[in-house]
Formats: structure tokens, sequence, C-alpha cells
């Protein structure tokens, strides 16, 4: 369970260590498409990445996202109403949740989620002095396992599940299904998930959102390759890989890839991958829906859309779900 010893101050730890990261990379470029598991992005230089992608003109998502936010947050606070347990998954910078954690009446506490620990850990003590009254329990887990949560000390009356920045769309259609009967079952009949979904939208945004001029994106992806060879012993050749990024419309979603420039091998676990010229490993997909394709797979997880609010243009959504 711990594999660095930097997190000895985290109780609830859960971060997959050494042995299913090299597990899950060898099945993944073994693959006919080779592939690796995009939450693995989230080390501490890639959390810093993606914090730089956000800054970004062309990364629309967090802009929007804040000023629904902003722009509802009396409203959202007076559906979710006091006394509640407010659990957050990939809370990452916990940027987001602020709104939430000001506007919300009598929290019980806050359980932020995140795969990344080193900036779990940062967060939870920054939190600690911006909002002293606060019960906060922090848990390093892939939020896909399942784990136990820690109990807080009041009496809590709901559980509300905050998944903001359509991390959703990370997912397949079905394991997002799975992962929202998995929601239901943490909320509870009188829970709620109050969730960031990306919608679908002109090709060429998504193709500038994922391909920024700077290079952050493709930073970001190659470092996946960079943690490998420092984390697993691989050699990786950075400079022979390219990030592509693209709108997949049939399958409504963006595809990340890296592209091998030449014909070439790994070497991983004294074992040998090759790489045709032009062979992908496939990183990254980030799912684009509309708001009929979105409630029906909530509705089939056990949840009814009881809110949805959007921007002017319609790029991002914001929903409040209950238990059907
Ligand atoms: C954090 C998963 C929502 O898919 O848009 C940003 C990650 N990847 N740029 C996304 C990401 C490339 C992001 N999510």
């Amino acid at each position: 369970m711990q594999d660095e010893g930097v997190g000895r101050t985290i109780s609830y730890d859960f971060k997959p260590g050494r042995e299913s990261f090299l597990a899950e990379v060898l099945i993944g470029l073994r693959k006919p498409q080779k592939e690796l598991p995009s939450r693995y992005f989230y080390d501490e230089r890639g959390s810093h990445l993606f914090e730089r992608i956000c800054e970004l003109e062309e990364y629309y998502i967090p802009r929007i996202e804040a000023s629904i936010m902003q722009a509802h947050i009396k409203e959202m606070a007076e559906l979710i109403g006091p006394h509640v347990l407010l659990i957050e998954y990939g809370s990452g910078n916990c940027e987001k949740v602020r709104f939430l954690l000001d506007h919300l009446h009598n929290l019980v506490a806050y359980i932020p989620i995140d795969i990344s620990r080193e900036q779990l850990l940062q967060v939870t003590k920054e939190l600690a002095s911006e909002y002293p009254k606060l019960e906060v329990h922090p848990v390093c887990a892939d939020y896909l396992s399942s784990f136990d949560l820690p109990a807080p000390k009041r009496p809590t009356e709901r559980v509300v599940v905050y998944f903001p920045g359509s991390t959703i769309g990370n997912l397949d259609l079905i394991p997002a299904k799975h992962f929202l009967e998995h929601v239901a079952s943490v909320c509870g009949t009188a829970g709620a998930l109050l969730i960031g979904v990306d919608l679908k939208k002109d090709p060429a945004v998504l193709h500038s959102a994922y391909n920024d001029k700077e290079g952050i994106t493709a930073a970001f992806n190659l470092n996946l390759l960079q943690r490998i060879n420092r984390e697993l012993d691989c050699d990786f050749q950075l400079e022979w890989f390219q990030h592509y990024a693209f709108y997949n419309p049939r399958e409504s979603r963006v595809e990340m890839h890296l592209v091998s420039q030449r014909d070439q091998a790994v070497h991983l676990n004294r074992k040998t991958i090759s790489f045709a010229k032009g062979e992908s490993i496939w990183t990254e997909s980030s799912y684009k829906y509309n708001l009929d394709e979105f409630e029906q797979m909530a509705a089939a997880a056990g949840f009814k859309v009881e809110r949805v609010w959007m921007d002017e243009r319609q790029w991002f959504s914001v929903q409040y779900l209950v238990i059907r």
C-alpha cells in the first residue's frame, strides 16, 4: 500500500504501488493498440503541468466551469443543503471546491480524494490554515477502486459527491456508468452528485484545447513516458515520440496519443517492447456528451438529473444529480 514513505501523514492511503503501475503498463503496451492509463499522468510534474494547462487560453474548461459555479453558487448551496459530508473525487489542487467550502451551510466535513499524494498533502495543509474549523480527511486513492471512507466526528445529514472538471470524460462509457453506480452507493438514498460534464462542440475548439500553442499539453502527455522511465527503469527516448490529439466524432471523444517517430524498442522489466514508425500509444480519452446522453447514462446508474447549469455557448455543464 505504501511505497514512498512521504505519505505517512495520510492515514487513508490506497495509492497504487510500483507493482501495479508496472503491471498496468506492461498490459497496456502489449495490446495491439498500445495504451497507457491516463490516471498515471498525475505525478508531481504531471500535476504541475496540468495546472498550467488549466491556465491556457485554449483550454476552456476551468474558466467556464468557474464562471458557472460563481453565477449559480447560491442556488447550488440551497439544493445541497446544510450538515453535508462533501466528498470530492480527483480533488487536484482543490481550487474549485473553495466555492463550495465558502458557501455551504454547516458543512460537516470535506473528504478530498486524489491519486497525487504530494499535491493532496500540500493542499490539505493549505485548507487547514484557511478553514481552521473545517474537518478535512484526505484520501489518497484511485477513485475507481473501492476503499473505506473516513468517518466524520459530527452526524451527517447527507453525503454529496463533487466531481468537477469533466474528469468523468476520461472514462469509457461503461466504466463511466459503473463509476456513477459506485457514487450512487457512496451517496446513499438521500445523497447527491454535483458533476462537471463537458459538452459536444465545434471540433476546432476541441482541437486547439488539446493542442495548445505553447506545447504544455504535449509536455503533459510525454511526461507519462518520463515517469515510466524514472519509476519503472524504462528507456523511452522522448524525442522519438510525438504528441497527437484529435477529436473522434464517431466516439464523441478527444483522443490523445504518443506517436512513434521511427522503428524503435524500449526495455521494461527485462522485456522488449517494439514500436513501428507511426505506431501510437493511446494515453487518454476525453468524452464529450450531449445533455440527453448524459441523462440516460445517469438514469441507468440510478441518478435523476435535477438541475443543469450551462454557459451561454453551451460548451460546458455543471449538473446536480439526486438518487432516483
Ligand atoms: C482533467 C481529465 C478533464 O480530459 O480535459 C487536459 C485532462 N488532458 N488536457 C481533460 C487533460 C489534456 C482533462 N481532465
